[in-house]
């Protein structure tokens, strides 16, 4: 049985999975990969099945009968993993947006016992590390992540990020039906309830690179979701 898992949401990337996959699986650190599919149209699951014949006992799948998020497709993936008994949990894109080589940087924070939750961050020091976004969405990822700090006093500087790693107590630790965000408010709120439970998060730089293949499925009610999530999650009571 191997001890890390990293857990990729998809939704219509069949041509990014024949090129990540085997790049993850081939990294010098052992990482089993789960696909969490939410029936994409495009045979994204058909992909996942063939590239199984590839890597057997590595590359596990679960198939989700219609698009609900990624925060639903998220959860999902941890009762997976925890039900599994892996120890350290990873959340990455589909798309190489998350350099997977920092994969073993994330883990090695935890291995350490450096913190108990890891972050692919794009804006420390200063600096914004994004390449081929347009300056519009810079602008609002950057003070998404602002604004989110400001509300919520929240000590990370990438607060939407979305490749990130946890020891499995931490997610032991949540009540997942209590989550329902379902687009950047969900990693969000990841964060901060691993924040408030008193767990340690610490933040590594990577670049994010912009999607080259396949569509983006960010809208703006991800967006408003996130803006009035972030008011609700602090006025909740944890
Ligand atoms: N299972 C599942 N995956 C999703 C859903 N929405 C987005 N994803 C995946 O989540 C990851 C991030 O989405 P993406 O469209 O790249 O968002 P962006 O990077 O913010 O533009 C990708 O791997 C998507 O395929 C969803 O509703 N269900
Ligand atoms: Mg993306």
């Amino acid at each position: 049985m191997h001890k890390n898992l990293v857990i990729i949401p998809t939704y219509n990337e069949k041509e990014n999975l024949p090129d990540i996959i085997p790049y993850v699986l081939q990294l010098k650190k052992t990482f089993d990969i789960l696909v969490v599919d939410d029936s994409s149209p495009d045979g994204t699951a058909t992909v996942v099945k063939r590239l199984q014949q590839q890597f057997p006992n590595r590359l596990h799948l679960l198939s989700r009968p219609q698009k609900q998020g990624l925060g639903k497709a998220y959860i999902a993936g941890f009762k997976w993993a925890l039900a599994r008994s892996y120890e350290y949990i990873f959340e990455m894109d589909a798309d190489f947006s998350h350099p997977p080589d920092k994969l073993i940087d994330l883990l090695k924070v935890l291995e350490d016992n450096d913190a108990d939750v890891s972050v692919g961050s794009r804006y420390l020091k200063g600096k914004i590390n994004v390449v081929n976004w347009d300056l519009k969405r810079i602008l609002l990822s950057y003070f998404a992540s602002l604004y989110v700090r400001i509300i919520t006093g929240l000590p990370v500087k990438d607060t939407t990020a979305g490749f990130v790693g946890y020891k499995k107590d931490v997610l032991q630790a949540f009540d997942f039906n209590k989550i329902d965000f379902v687009g950047y408010a969900f990693q969000i709120e990841m964060k901060y309830l691993a924040w408030k439970k008193g767990f340690k998060i610490k933040e590594i730089p990577i670049v994010f690179t912009d999607r080259v293949k396949g569509k983006s499925k960010m809208n703006s009610g991800i967006i408003t979701e996130a803006v009035w999530g972030v008011l609700k999650m602090r006025l909740k009571k944890t």
